[in-house]
Parts: C-alpha cells; structure tokens; sequence
C-alpha cells in the first residue's frame, strides 16, 4: 500500500506552488493543508513541530518530513518516474539544474515574504525602496534567463525549470514586473500555464 502524501501549502507561496506542479505533472494524489502565511499560522508551535524553518511547503510522506521544495521535487523525481522532470544526460541535467538554481538559490530568497517584510519593519525602508529591492533581483535573474532561454531549444514537455519559472513569473506579475524585456519567458509560462498540471496547481485554483 503506498503512503499518504501531504502537502503544507499556501497557495500563493511560488515555493509550495513549485512543488503542487511536480506533484500534479507525475499524477500523485496527495492531501493539501494550508498553512495562512497572513495568519502567521508557519509560525505556530503545531506547524514549527513539522518544519522548525517555519517555511512552506513541507511535504510529510507517511511519518518522514521533508522540507524545501526543490528537496521534495527531486525526491518525487527519484521516486515516481512518470513525467521525468531532468534530462538523463548529465550535461543537460546539469544546465538544466543551473537554471533552476538562478531562481531557487539566487533570486527567491531576496525575495520572500519574510525578507521584504524585514526591510520594512526591522530596517526602515518604506513601500517605494522595497518595490526597488523587489525589481532589482527578479531583473538580473529573468535578463540571464532570457538570453540562455532564447538560445535553446525548448522541449515540448514540461521540466524542473517549468515548475520554478511559473510560479516566479506569477509572482513577478503580481510585483508588477515588466515582462516586455523578457518574451521567451513569458512565452515557456504562457505555454505551460496551457497545461492541466499547471492549471491545476495555479493559486486561484487552491483555497
Ligand atoms: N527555499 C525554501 C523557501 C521557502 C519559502 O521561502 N517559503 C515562503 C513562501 S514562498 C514562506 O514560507 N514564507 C514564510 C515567511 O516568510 O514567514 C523552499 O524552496 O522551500
């Protein structure tokens, strides 16, 4: 018997977001409990007992943990081969990786939630210098996107950049980013956002 899958989620969070997309694009049925980030609720002894970091997503498999959504894609990955998310060229799965990476690693984490709430409350900045924080990140990251996006073939099904790349462009649309300098991006979201799996796993599909 397989075990029960839940997902600790927030609808709007880009990294819960990745992984509803992972989840759905290998077809695995699994529970989604939201956790209110307005509410505090990553903050609640109940959810730090799941994930000390108070982040979403947490995916709790049977009674194993794991935390950060690039952990969970890559174990969902491993462990369900239906709709291969990597290359199997090492080559390939590397540049493929690397991109991801610029998203994951490089740019989301100047700016979450706790940090742009941070510049504000602990430092001072009003709502202007945050904005300007906010665009400065996402436009060094989407302009080398977009130069290695142009330059390459893009497969005809959905991969590990797809899953990091939608929720980021959704959450750039809602930071009012100017995707006119960035149309091969908007062009791969476009087309992904046509796919069921991503349908499926947008915000405005979650409550
Ligand atoms: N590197 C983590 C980042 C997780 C993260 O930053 N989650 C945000 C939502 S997108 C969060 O839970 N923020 C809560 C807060 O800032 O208090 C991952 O990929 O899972």
């Amino acid at each position: 018997m397989s075990k029960s899958i839940t997902l600790y989620d927030y609808p709007k969070s880009s990294a819960a977001y990745r992984v509803r997309i992972a989840l759905n694009l290998k077809d695995i049925d699994y529970q989604s409990v939201k956790v209110d980030l307005l509410a505090k609720d990553q903050t609640s002894h109940f959810y730090l007992a799941t994930n000390p970091q108070g982040l979403v997503p947490s995916l709790v498999v049977g009674d194993q943990v794991i935390s950060q959504s690039l952990a969970i894609i890559e174990w969902l990955e491993e462990t369900y081969p239906l709709h291969p998310l990597l290359p199997s060229n090492p080559i390939e799965k590397a540049q493929l990786r690397a991109q991801s990476y610029a998203i994951v690693a490089d740019t989301h984490p100047l700016n979450n939630l706790r940090v742009l709430n941070y510049l504000v409350t602990e430092l001072g900045h009003d709502n202007t210098e945050k904005m300007a924080w906010y665009h400065h990140w996402i436009k060094l990251t989407f302009a080398a996107l977009e130069v290695q996006l142009s330059e390459s073939l893009l497969s005809n099904t959905a991969n590990l950049l797809d899953t990091v790349l939608v929720p980021q462009v959704f959450n750039a649309h809602r930071f009012a980013i100017d995707m006119t300098p960035y149309p091969t991006i908007q062009q791969r979201v476009d087309w992904c956002n046509q796919q069921p799996a991503f349908e499926k796993a947008h915000p405005d599909q979650c409550s």
